[in-house]
C-alpha cells in the first residue's frame, strides 16, 4: 500500500443489534450470552481501529436494538465507544429503524448531551463536516432512518452542499433496492425506505457506508457501497454467513482513490447436525447423538435434527446436559417421527401458561417449519408483552 500519499482511514460497521436477545442463554454471572457475543465483536472492532490507526468509525445504524435499552446494554456501547475513542478515532453514530424512539429521545441523544467530544450523532439528514486529525476535513452526508420521506429526494438535495474538491461520504440506513437480504433480515425491510442504485451511480462521494441489511455486500462500485452486514448470526438462518465489518482508506492524491476489505470477527458459530436413526439396529441412540454432536465446535449454537423411528424414545433433558458438559449451546432439539403423520394440531402440546415457553413447544411440536423462525416470533411476542 502506498504510503507516500495522505489518507482518511475508516471503519464502517452496523446493525450490532445491542440488546437483543433471541436465545435465552446466560452466563455464570447471569448476563446474556448474546450481550456478551456483541461485545466481543465491538471490541474486536475497537481493537482493530487502535491497530489500524483509524481517523473514523462509522456507525451505520441499529447498533442498538431498542430505542430504550437497558443500562447494561447502554454500558456496553459506553465501553466500546470509549475504547474506539481512546485510540484516537472520532465516532459518527448514524440512526437505524430500531433506534427510532416512538416518543421523547433517542438513546445515543445522551453523547450529544454530555458533549463527549469525538462522538457525532448523526441524527438529522444533513451534511456534517467532521474535522479529523492534521486539520483534515470529512464531509459527511448522513442520512438516518427517516419515516415518510423519499431518501433518493433527500440524499440529492444533500449531496448538493457537498463541495467536490473535498473527501466525503455518505452514510446511510436503508434498503437499497435489489440487495440481497440476510437470512434473518425480515421482508419488511423491503418496505421501508429503498434507495435507488441510480441515485448511488450519482453521488459525488469517495464512499457510501450502508447499514440495516444484515448480509455483507457491496451494491454498487464507482463510488463503492457497501454493507458490512451484522457482527454475530442471530438466527440459524445467518448460519452460513460470515460476519464482520470493513475497513478502507481515502487516498487524498487526485484524483481521490478508496481501497475498502472486509475484515471478519470471530463470531459465535451456528450448527445444524442431523441425525438419522432410521436405519438398521439403533442400539445406542443417545451414543450415536453425542458422536454426532461431537463434530460441533465448543462454543457453538447447535440445533439438533433427530430422525427416529416411532418406538424410540429419547431422554432429551440428558442430551442437552451432556452437549452442555461438551460447551455446546443445543438451544433446539427437533424429533422427526419418520412413521408419525404430520398432522397440524395432532401433537399440540399442553399449554404451561408462560407465553413465551408455550409458544416455543407449539412451534417445534406442530410448526417445526418455523422453527427457523421462532427466535423472531419470540422478539415479537416479548415486545407484545412488555
Ligand atoms: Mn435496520
Amino acid at each position: 500500500m502506498d504510503g507516500r500519499v495522505d489518507a482518511i482511514k475508516f471503519v464502517h460497521t452496523a446493525d450490532w443489534h445491542l440488546g437483543r436477545r433471541m436465545i435465552s442463554l446466560r452466563d455464570s454471572d447471569g448476563y446474556p450470552l448474546q450481550f456478551r457475543w456483541a461485545e466481543d465483536a465491538g471490541n474486536q472492532i475497537a481493537d482493530f481501529a487502535a491497530d489500524f490507526g483509524a481517523d473514523i468509525v462509522f456507525l451505520c445504524g441499529d447498533i442498538l436494538n431498542r430505542a430504550d435499552p437497558s443500562p447494561t446494554v447502554e454500558n456496553i456501547l459506553a465501553r466500546i465507544l470509549r475504547r474506539i475513542l481512546s485510540a484516537g478515532a472520532k465516532v459518527v453514530y448514524l440512526l437505524g429503524n430500531h433506534e427510532v424512539p416512538r416518543e421523547g429521545d433517542h438513546p445515543a441523544k445522551i453523547y450529544a448531551t454530555l458533549g463527549i467530544e469525538g462522538v457525532i450523532v448523526a441524527d438529522s439528514a444533513q451534511v456534517y463536516p467532521v474535522e479529523l486529525a492534521g486539520g483534515r476535513v470529512l464531509q459527511v452526508v448522513a442520512l438516518p432512518y427517516l419515516y415518510g420521506v423519499n431518501p433518493d429526494e433527500v440524499l440529492r438535495e444533500l449531496v448538493a452542499q457537498v463541495d467536490p474538491d473535498k473527501p466525503a461520504v455518505v452514510l446511510a440506513h436503508a434498503y437499497v433496492t435489489g440487495a440481497k437480504l440476510s437470512g434473518s433480515d425480515a421482508s419488511y425491510v423491503l418496505e421501508g425506505p429503498q434507495i435507488s442504485p441510480a441515485t448511488i451511480s450519482d453521488l459525488p462521494v469517495d464512499y457510501v457506508a450502508l447499514g440495516h441489511i444484515h448480509r455483507h455486500q457491496q451494491v454498487w462500485t464507482n463510488p463503492p457501497a457497501v454493507y458490512p452486514g451484522s457482527i454475530q448470526r442471530v438466527t440459524f438462518a445467518e448460519a452460513d454467513e460470515q460476519k464482520g465489518f470493513v475497513a478502507g482508506r481515502i487516498f487524498l492524491d487526485t484524483p481521490r482513490r478508496v481501497q475498502w476489505e472486509f475484515v471478519p470477527v470471530s463470531s459465535v458459530p451456528f450448527v445444524k447436525v442431523e441425525v438419522d436413526l432410521t436405519r438398521g439396529e439403533v442400539s445406542e441412540p443417545v451414543e450415536e447423538i453425542l458422536s454426532a454432536l461431537e463434530e460441533v465446535p465448543a462454543g457453538a449454537v447447535a440445533k439438533l435434527s433427530v430422525y427416529l423411528p416411532r418406538a424410540i424414545s429419547l431422554p432429551l433433558v440428558k442430551i442437552r446436559k451432556l452437549a452442555r458438559k461438551s460447551g455446546i449451546y443445543l438451544v433446539a432439539i427437533e424429533i422427526h417421527r419418520v412413521e408419525m403423520e404430520e398432522v397440524p394440531g395432532h401433537s399440540a402440546p399442553r399449554p404451561t401458561g408462560d407465553i413465551v415457553e408455550d409458544i416455543s413447544r407449539y412451534v417445534r411440536s406442530v410448526r417445526p417449519d418455523l422453527v427457523d423462525e421462532l427466535p423472531q416470533i419470540i422478539e415479537v411476542v416479548r415486545e407484545f408483552i412488555d
